[in-house]
Protein backbone atom coordinates (compact mmCIF):
# COMPACT_ATOMS: atom_id res chain seq x y z
CA UNK A 1 0.00 0.00 0.00
CA UNK A 2 1.52 3.55 -0.94
CA UNK A 3 2.13 6.22 1.28
CA UNK A 4 2.72 9.65 0.95
CA UNK A 5 6.52 11.14 1.90
CA UNK A 6 6.77 14.78 2.35
CA UNK A 7 9.19 17.49 2.43
CA UNK A 8 8.01 19.98 4.18
CA UNK A 9 10.01 23.42 3.41
CA UNK A 10 9.32 27.34 4.74
CA UNK A 11 7.21 26.45 7.07
CA UNK A 12 4.20 27.16 3.68
CA UNK A 13 4.19 24.33 1.84
CA UNK A 14 5.43 20.68 1.77
CA UNK A 15 5.90 18.32 -1.22
CA UNK A 16 4.91 15.22 -1.50
CA UNK A 17 5.69 11.93 -3.23
CA UNK A 18 3.59 8.32 -3.58
CA UNK A 19 5.85 6.13 -2.09
CA UNK A 20 5.88 2.16 -2.12
CA UNK A 21 8.35 1.44 0.10
CA UNK A 22 11.93 2.62 1.91
CA UNK A 23 14.28 0.74 0.31
CA UNK A 24 17.25 1.78 2.52
CA UNK A 25 17.36 4.17 5.32
CA UNK A 26 20.86 5.16 7.22
CA UNK A 27 22.58 7.57 9.41
CA UNK A 28 26.17 8.60 8.76
CA UNK A 29 27.84 11.25 11.52
CA UNK A 30 26.75 14.17 8.98
CA UNK A 31 23.04 13.14 8.19
CA UNK A 32 20.37 10.93 7.49
CA UNK A 33 20.49 9.28 3.90
CA UNK A 34 17.17 7.30 2.49
CA UNK A 35 16.24 6.11 -1.03
CA UNK A 36 12.27 5.25 -1.61
CA UNK A 37 11.13 3.52 -4.30
CA UNK A 38 8.06 5.71 -5.68
CA UNK A 39 5.25 5.25 -7.56
CA UNK A 40 5.59 7.77 -9.92
CA UNK A 41 9.18 9.64 -9.76
CA UNK A 42 11.07 6.20 -9.67
CA UNK A 43 13.66 5.62 -7.31
CA UNK A 44 13.86 8.84 -5.01
CA UNK A 45 17.50 10.14 -2.82
CA UNK A 46 16.83 12.19 -0.05
CA UNK A 47 19.18 14.19 2.80
CA UNK A 48 17.72 14.62 5.89
CA UNK A 49 14.74 14.23 4.69
CA UNK A 50 15.35 16.78 1.84
CA UNK A 51 15.02 15.75 -2.35
CA UNK A 52 17.78 15.69 -3.63
CA UNK A 53 17.42 13.78 -6.98
CA UNK A 54 14.88 11.52 -8.42
CA UNK A 55 15.19 8.95 -11.57
CA UNK A 56 12.43 10.83 -12.89
CA UNK A 57 13.96 14.53 -13.12
CA UNK A 58 17.88 14.02 -11.99
CA UNK A 59 19.00 14.94 -15.48
CA UNK A 60 17.19 18.21 -15.13
CA UNK A 61 19.35 19.06 -12.50
CA UNK A 62 22.71 17.37 -13.29
CA UNK A 63 22.57 18.61 -16.94
CA UNK A 64 22.36 21.64 -16.12
CA UNK A 65 24.42 22.22 -13.36
CA UNK A 66 27.41 20.65 -15.77
CA UNK A 67 26.88 21.33 -19.47
CA UNK A 68 26.61 25.48 -18.99
CA UNK A 69 30.81 25.08 -16.91
CA UNK A 70 31.99 22.26 -19.17
CA UNK A 71 30.73 24.01 -22.74
CA UNK A 72 32.43 27.41 -21.44
CA UNK A 73 36.14 26.55 -19.91
CA UNK A 74 39.07 26.77 -22.35
CA UNK A 75 40.17 23.95 -21.16
CA UNK A 76 38.67 20.57 -19.94
CA UNK A 77 41.43 18.29 -18.76
CA UNK A 78 40.70 18.60 -15.09
CA UNK A 79 37.23 18.57 -13.36
CA UNK A 80 36.97 18.99 -9.43
CA UNK A 81 33.53 17.91 -8.17
CA UNK A 82 32.42 18.92 -4.91
CA UNK A 83 29.98 16.54 -3.31
CA UNK A 84 27.88 15.08 -6.25
CA UNK A 85 28.24 11.45 -4.21
CA UNK A 86 24.88 10.72 -6.10
CA UNK A 87 27.40 10.04 -8.98
CA UNK A 88 24.85 12.32 -11.65
CA UNK A 89 27.49 14.78 -12.18
CA UNK A 90 30.26 12.58 -12.54
CA UNK A 91 28.44 11.08 -15.54
CA UNK A 92 27.72 13.84 -17.30
CA UNK A 93 31.25 15.52 -16.80
CA UNK A 94 32.82 12.21 -17.98
CA UNK A 95 30.89 12.06 -21.13
CA UNK A 96 33.27 14.53 -22.47
CA UNK A 97 36.71 12.62 -24.12
CA UNK A 98 38.40 15.76 -23.25
CA UNK A 99 38.21 14.84 -19.70
CA UNK A 100 41.21 13.43 -18.53
CA UNK A 101 40.85 13.60 -14.68
CA UNK A 102 37.52 13.90 -12.33
CA UNK A 103 38.06 14.69 -8.56
CA UNK A 104 34.81 13.85 -6.67
CA UNK A 105 35.29 14.90 -2.87
CA UNK A 106 32.35 14.04 -0.97
CA UNK A 107 31.88 13.90 2.34
CA UNK A 108 29.36 11.38 3.40
CA UNK A 109 31.00 7.82 2.62
CA UNK A 110 27.05 6.75 3.01
CA UNK A 111 25.67 9.02 0.17
CA UNK A 112 28.17 7.06 -2.69
CA UNK A 113 27.62 3.49 -0.99
CA UNK A 114 23.99 3.84 -0.98
CA UNK A 115 23.68 5.66 -4.55
CA UNK A 116 26.03 3.14 -5.94
CA UNK A 117 24.20 0.53 -4.72
CA UNK A 118 20.17 1.29 -5.04
CA UNK A 119 20.49 4.36 -7.74
CA UNK A 120 22.51 2.67 -10.61
CA UNK A 121 20.93 4.55 -13.15
CA UNK A 122 21.61 7.81 -12.00
CA UNK A 123 25.75 6.95 -11.91
CA UNK A 124 25.80 4.25 -14.23
CA UNK A 125 29.40 3.76 -15.69
CA UNK A 126 30.88 6.65 -13.80
CA UNK A 127 31.74 4.44 -10.84
CA UNK A 128 34.16 2.07 -13.22
CA UNK A 129 35.59 4.56 -15.06
CA UNK A 130 39.19 4.95 -14.45
CA UNK A 131 39.27 9.13 -14.80
CA UNK A 132 37.28 9.67 -11.65
CA UNK A 133 38.60 9.90 -8.59
CA UNK A 134 36.84 9.79 -5.22
CA UNK A 135 38.01 11.00 -2.31
CA UNK A 136 35.76 10.71 1.11
CA UNK A 137 36.67 14.07 2.31
CA UNK A 138 35.30 17.72 3.33
CA UNK A 139 35.02 20.20 0.52
CA UNK A 140 35.74 23.22 2.30
CA UNK A 141 39.21 21.54 3.76
CA UNK A 142 39.70 20.78 0.45
CA UNK A 143 39.39 24.06 -1.33
CA UNK A 144 41.91 25.90 0.96
CA UNK A 145 44.43 23.28 -0.80
CA UNK A 146 47.18 24.97 -2.04
CA UNK A 147 49.33 22.51 -3.06
CA UNK A 148 47.28 21.03 -6.02
CA UNK A 149 47.29 21.45 -10.03
CA UNK A 150 44.31 23.73 -10.77
CA UNK A 151 41.26 22.92 -12.64
CA UNK A 152 39.83 23.57 -15.73
CA UNK A 153 35.96 23.12 -14.45
CA UNK A 154 34.64 23.37 -10.55
CA UNK A 155 31.34 22.19 -9.96
CA UNK A 156 29.75 22.97 -6.57
CA UNK A 157 27.00 19.68 -6.39
CA UNK A 158 25.66 20.07 -2.28
CA UNK A 159 22.35 20.10 -0.86
CA UNK A 160 20.89 22.79 0.76
CA UNK A 161 22.28 25.28 3.33
CA UNK A 162 21.30 23.16 6.20
CA UNK A 163 24.10 20.72 8.37
CA UNK A 164 27.58 19.74 6.17
CA UNK A 165 26.74 22.06 3.75
CA UNK A 166 26.04 25.19 4.89
CA UNK A 167 29.91 26.00 4.95
CA UNK A 168 29.63 25.47 1.05
CA UNK A 169 27.66 29.10 0.72
CA UNK A 170 30.13 31.35 2.22
CA UNK A 171 32.77 33.65 0.56
CA UNK A 172 35.53 32.12 2.26
CA UNK A 173 34.82 28.73 0.68
CA UNK A 174 34.03 30.45 -2.68
CA UNK A 175 37.65 32.05 -1.79
CA UNK A 176 39.41 28.92 -2.05
CA UNK A 177 37.39 27.36 -5.35
CA UNK A 178 38.65 31.01 -6.82
CA UNK A 179 42.68 29.82 -5.96
CA UNK A 180 41.73 25.89 -7.39
CA UNK A 181 40.01 27.52 -10.66
CA UNK A 182 42.09 28.20 -13.97
CA UNK A 183 42.05 31.67 -15.29
CA UNK A 184 40.20 30.18 -18.30
CA UNK A 185 38.47 27.87 -15.85
CA UNK A 186 34.62 28.07 -15.12
CA UNK A 187 32.41 27.07 -11.72
CA UNK A 188 28.78 26.60 -11.16
CA UNK A 189 26.94 25.68 -8.10
CA UNK A 190 22.94 24.79 -7.13
CA UNK A 191 21.98 28.23 -6.27
CA UNK A 192 18.84 26.96 -4.45
CA UNK A 193 15.05 28.64 -5.71
CA UNK A 194 14.65 32.09 -6.37
CA UNK A 195 11.16 31.75 -5.85
CA UNK A 196 11.10 29.67 -2.61
CA UNK A 197 14.56 30.15 -1.38
CA UNK A 198 14.66 33.75 -2.64
CA UNK A 199 17.06 35.40 0.50
CA UNK A 200 19.57 32.13 -0.25
CA UNK A 201 19.61 32.44 -3.95
CA UNK A 202 20.14 36.23 -4.13
CA UNK A 203 22.88 36.41 -1.09
CA UNK A 204 24.65 33.02 -3.14
CA UNK A 205 24.54 35.51 -5.96
CA UNK A 206 25.92 38.44 -3.77
CA UNK A 207 28.88 36.84 -2.66
CA UNK A 208 29.95 35.09 -5.37
CA UNK A 209 30.21 38.40 -6.62
CA UNK A 210 32.55 39.18 -3.97
CA UNK A 211 35.10 36.99 -5.34
CA UNK A 212 34.89 36.29 -9.38
CA UNK A 213 34.47 39.36 -11.58
CA UNK A 214 32.15 37.42 -13.51
CA UNK A 215 28.93 35.87 -11.74
CA UNK A 216 25.76 35.03 -13.78
CA UNK A 217 22.81 33.23 -12.55
CA UNK A 218 20.66 30.63 -15.04
CA UNK A 219 17.53 29.08 -14.47
CA UNK A 220 15.46 26.05 -15.10
CA UNK A 221 12.96 23.28 -13.52
CA UNK A 222 13.71 20.45 -11.09
CA UNK A 223 9.72 19.31 -10.17
CA UNK A 224 10.92 17.80 -7.14
CA UNK A 225 12.78 20.67 -5.46
CA UNK A 226 10.45 23.28 -3.79
CA UNK A 227 8.74 25.15 -5.89
CA UNK A 228 10.19 23.27 -9.13
CA UNK A 229 11.72 26.67 -10.14
CA UNK A 230 15.59 26.45 -9.52
CA UNK A 231 18.64 28.46 -10.25
CA UNK A 232 22.52 27.42 -10.65
CA UNK A 233 24.99 30.32 -10.35
CA UNK A 234 27.57 30.89 -13.15
CA UNK A 235 31.72 31.99 -12.14
CA UNK A 236 34.58 32.57 -13.65
CA UNK A 237 37.80 35.10 -13.72
CA UNK A 238 37.73 35.50 -17.36
CA UNK A 239 34.94 33.39 -18.83
CA UNK A 240 31.61 34.82 -20.72
CA UNK A 241 29.07 32.27 -20.14
CA UNK A 242 27.45 33.14 -23.51
CA UNK A 243 30.23 31.82 -25.41
CA UNK A 244 29.83 28.84 -25.84
CA UNK A 245 32.28 25.90 -27.57
CA UNK A 246 29.93 25.30 -30.45
CA UNK A 247 31.74 22.03 -30.88
CA UNK A 248 30.93 20.62 -27.41
CA UNK A 249 28.04 21.62 -27.37
CA UNK A 250 26.60 20.32 -30.47
CA UNK A 251 28.49 16.55 -29.49
CA UNK A 252 26.54 16.79 -26.06
CA UNK A 253 23.46 18.10 -28.06
CA UNK A 254 23.51 14.24 -29.76
CA UNK A 255 23.37 12.89 -26.03
CA UNK A 256 21.44 14.95 -23.76
CA UNK A 257 17.49 14.66 -22.42
CA UNK A 258 17.51 18.70 -21.61
CA UNK A 259 20.51 20.81 -22.69
CA UNK A 260 21.05 22.27 -25.97
CA UNK A 261 22.73 25.64 -26.82
CA UNK A 262 18.86 27.33 -27.17
CA UNK A 263 18.28 26.30 -23.12
CA UNK A 264 21.99 27.23 -22.92
CA UNK A 265 21.12 30.80 -23.78
CA UNK A 266 17.86 31.01 -22.45
CA UNK A 267 18.58 30.23 -19.08
CA UNK A 268 20.78 33.02 -18.75
CA UNK A 269 17.89 35.50 -19.26
CA UNK A 270 17.10 37.49 -15.98
CA UNK A 271 13.08 38.07 -14.75
CA UNK A 272 12.65 41.11 -14.13
CA UNK A 273 11.64 40.99 -10.15
CA UNK A 274 15.28 39.45 -9.64
CA UNK A 275 17.25 42.20 -11.91
CA UNK A 276 16.31 44.87 -9.49
CA UNK A 277 16.81 42.69 -6.09
CA UNK A 278 20.72 41.49 -7.68
CA UNK A 279 23.61 43.48 -6.66
N1 LIG B 1 16.54 21.06 -2.49
C1 LIG B 1 17.43 20.16 -3.07
C2 LIG B 1 18.71 20.76 -3.53
C3 LIG B 1 19.64 19.67 -3.83
C4 LIG B 1 20.69 20.03 -4.76
N2 LIG B 1 21.65 18.98 -4.91
C5 LIG B 1 21.18 17.75 -5.32
C6 LIG B 1 22.26 16.77 -5.55
C7 LIG B 1 22.02 15.95 -6.73
N3 LIG B 1 23.22 15.43 -7.26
Amino acid sequence: MAFWYDEAHENDSRFSLSTERVLFEGHSPFQKVTVLETTGWGRVLLIDDLYMTSYRDEFLYHEMLTHPALCTAQNLRRVLIIGGGDGGSAREVLSYKEVEKVVMVEIDELVVEASRRFLPDIGKNAWSDPRLEVIIGDGIAYAKRTDLEPFDVILLDGSDPVGPAQGLFTREFHQGVAQLLADGGTYTLQSESPFGQRPVFLETVKVLRQVFPIVQPYFGCVPIYPTGSWSWTFASKTRDPMVLDERRAAAQEARTQHYNRDIHRGAFALPNALRSELP
